[in-house]
């Protein structure tokens, strides 16, 4: 078996034994750390996307100063909707914007479909990644999930009520379809070119679900993303579903057949595993806030979960989200030394 097919994080997102659980966390390579903005006041966040070295260094912070057992590409959820034709910009405090939103049927047929080319920094991105990681641990992909873009691309950046979004949703259903649709397809060709170009995992990043009634996210977030987990070059490749929402939606979620569900921190992990169908891992669910808090308070809830799950088979150890930017790193530190430390 090759080095990373044996790594820790493989074989749990696969549901097989290992001997403590695997731990990373989502927005690990990113504003906590003093060493990223020492990048980040040199260069513009898109500039670091699209230059393969920058991505790589960043990419490579939480692996040499944490000492985690998974990277993950340092790039956005919106680089896709950008090589559609979005005119993308990240402003420091606001955020991402896109200068043409889409909200009619000539905004959608105008985006375009064909972005491998575009995306090609990606693919060196990741080459470089590995050539430095050389086998040492794996390297996750990602690509944000229809919905979640669509809601970017329709809004023209961050939402706190999605209100433009869901009307499209509830008013024009036939053009909100097409332009999941048209999402749905390049976020197919997207993971493919990153498991052609090496990435050992792939997770679709559905971060704002939790906005969609039931009905809501069946046709309009489910359904796509079936749809790419079914099209995806995946032999070896373990897929990783978040969304904000897994909660409540995880059963549902695991009809798409992913290897691994990620769970956000609203419900007991153990309970909504052992509803899930046997053979599904499941990876989180610490609320991010708890990295806030006194050591004491980290080591006893981390310690909590860690109990909890003993024993299961299919556990990797996360966030129930991302990272926020002012989280100390000494906590985030602390918190990976102690689960590295546990042993079933
Ligand atoms: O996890 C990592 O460390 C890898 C890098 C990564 C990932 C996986 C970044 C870097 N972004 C993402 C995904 C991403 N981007 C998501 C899904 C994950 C999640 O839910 O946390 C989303 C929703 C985005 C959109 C996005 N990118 C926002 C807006 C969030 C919102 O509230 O609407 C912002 C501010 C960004 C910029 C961004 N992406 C990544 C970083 C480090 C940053 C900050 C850039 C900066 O330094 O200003």
């Amino acid at each position: 078996m090759s080095q990373i097919q044996d790594s820790l994080f493989i074989r749990a997102a696969f549901s097989k034994p290992t001997e403590r659980p695997p731990v990373w966390m989502m927005r690990q390579a990113g504003r906590f750390m003093k060493e990223y903005w020492e990048i980040k006041n040199k260069y513009s966040f898109l500039e670091m996307c699209k230059t393969p070295e920058l991505a790589a260094d960043v990419t490579m912070l939480p692996v040499d100063l944490l000492g985690i057992d998974a990277a993950i590409l340092f790039s956005d959820i919106l680089v896709t909707p950008e090589a559609m034709g979005g005119d993308l910009s990240f402003t420091n405090g606001v955020g991402p914007k896109f200068a043409n939103p889409v909200r009619s049927k000539a905004d959608v047929d105008a985006l375009e479909t064909d972005i491998t080319d575009k995306l090609q920094y990606v693919a060196d991105a990741i080459k470089v990644i590995q050539q430095r990681l050389n086998g040492k641990i794996p390297l996750i992909g990602f690509a944000g999930a229809p919905f979640t873009v669509m809601s970017y691309l329709v809004e023209g950046g961050s939402s706190k009520d999605f209100k433009l979004t869901k009307l499209m949703l509830h008013n024009e259903p036939e053009l909100a379809h097409q332009l999941l649709s048209k999402i749905a397809k390049v976020t197919v060709d997207y993971l493919n070119l990153q498991i052609e170009a090496g990435v050992n995992a792939v997770q679709i990043f559905d971060s704002w679900a939790q906005a969609l009634s039931w009905d809501d996210y069946k046709e309009f977030s489910h359904r796509y993303i079936t749809e790419i987990i079914s099209k995806l070059n995946r032999k070896g490749i373990p897929v990783i579903s978040f969304c904000k929402g897994s909660s409540v939606f995880a059963p549902l979620m695991a009809e798409a057949k992913p290897d691994v569900i990620s769970i956000d921190w609203n419900v007991d992990l153990l309970d909504i595993k052992k509803r899930l169908p046997a053979g599904i891992a499941v990876q989180g669910n610490l609320d991010p806030h708890i990295l806030y808090a006194d050591k004491k308070v980290i080591k006893d809830r981390i310690s909590r979960l860690f109990e909890r799950m003993r024993g299961e088979d299919g556990f990797i150890f996360n966030l129930g989200h991302g990272i926020m930017p002012d989280i100390p790193f000494d906590n985030v530190k602390y918190a990976v030394e102690l689960i590295k430390e546990f042993r079933y």
